[in-house]
């Protein structure tokens, strides 16, 4: 797989790197930290991506020349990274179905749904991050690590494992970390502005949804709401409202932690749950919420005012964890 990756390198002069839509530390990392290694390798190398770089990671070098089109076409190679669908490329793939249709492509990923979008796809669902290939990548094929690629690659492996919390970080991501802070990568650089750094208002918003959580079942069930009365009390953004329902999620004794919200349209509210085994969020949001996701993290939508849907569900939640309860307590 190396070998057939190389050899769709080798030869490519002007290489352009992609990725995916909504992008995050992961992708983004992993196209400029790949950018700046085959650029120190003699490559002339341009990164793009659909949507522009979350503001926090405006710290990683070369971010300021990520484009959100594939200009003039005038690309001998595709590297496609962190996603296996070219549809997952957004507009990129949308302006540029054609071209990308007829361009080698190098499709390198660990999604293990992945199907792969290239001639060649290294896909490799035990590594942590797209970035933590990238680095087993550089060492094998003996490409140049500078600082700047370093630091972008250290970003893809910290955003994608929480700071190696994650039950996906192994032995080889920290031998990935070492090899990054090697070469001169520092760790603090990415997490102060990504863990650390928080609006006064986001704050603000966070206590006032811990501040008005109510509980049930003895604190196994926790919810909070927030509306647009909310964002307004403290003068937050809907978009302040990342992981409401982990942080819920995370209060002693917890066991079901929901969140509700009903920013613009007060007949329809979202919600996110996060849930401990043996219930599972992805079936009860599935089957009440029109929604979907994962065991222990999912979410819906109910064309409900927020108090009627947090009824609803709330209800719905009493019933299993009381049912279980009782289960548990009776011989
Ligand atoms: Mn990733």
């Amino acid at each position: 797989m190396l070998r057939q990756a190389l050899a769709l390198i080798q030869p490519a002069r002007r290489i352009v790197l992609i990725a995916h839509e909504h992008p995050d530390g992961d992708c983004l990392g992993s196209a400029l930290g790949l950018a700046h290694i085959l650029g120190q390798a003699g490559k002339t190398c341009v990164t793009a991506c659909a949507d522009p770089a979350p503001g926090n990671l405006a710290f990683m070098p070369g971010i300021d020349k990520l484009q959100d089109t594939l200009d003039n076409e005038d690309y001998d190679l595709v590297i496609a990274l962190d996603a296996g669908e070219l549809p997952r490329f957004g507009s990129l793939y949308q302006q540029h179905q054609a071209f990308l249709e007829r361009v080698p492509i190098l499709n390198i990923d660990h999604h293990i749904s992945s199907s792969g979008c290239g001639n060649v796809n290294i896909i490799d669902p035990t590594a942590a991050a797209t970035a933590e290939i990238l680095v087993l990548f550089q060492q094998q094929a003996e490409l140049p690590l500078n600082k700047d690629a370093a630091l972008c690659l250290l970003t893809g492996i910290i955003t994608d494992t929480s700071s190696f919390q994650f039950t996906n970080t192994t032995a080889r991501t920290l031998e990935a970390g070492a090899v990054l802070l090697r070469a001169g990568a520092i760790p603090e650089t990415v997490v102060q502005p990504i863990y650390r750094t928080r609006p006064l208002a986001q704050m603000r918003f966070q206590a006032l949804v811990i501040s008005n959580a109510q509980t049930s079942c003895c604190g196994r069930l926790i919810w909070s709401q927030a509306t647009g009365a909310t964002l307004a009390a403290v003068g937050a953004t809907p978009d302040m409202d990342d992981n409401f329902s982990g942080l819920l999620r995370d209060i002693e004794g917890v066991e079901v932690a929901v969140f509700f919200k009903s920013y613009d349209d007060p007949n329809i509210t979202r919600l996110s749950m996060r849930c401990a085994a043996p219930y599972n969020a992805a079936e009860i949001c599935q089957r009440i919420a029109n929604g979907g996701g994962h065991a222990r993290a999912a979410g819906g939508t109910l064309h409900l005012p927020i108090d009627a849907a947090t009824k609803l569900v709330i209800t719905e939640l009493e019933r299993i964890m009381s049912a279980r309860f009782f289960d548990v307590e009776t011989p």
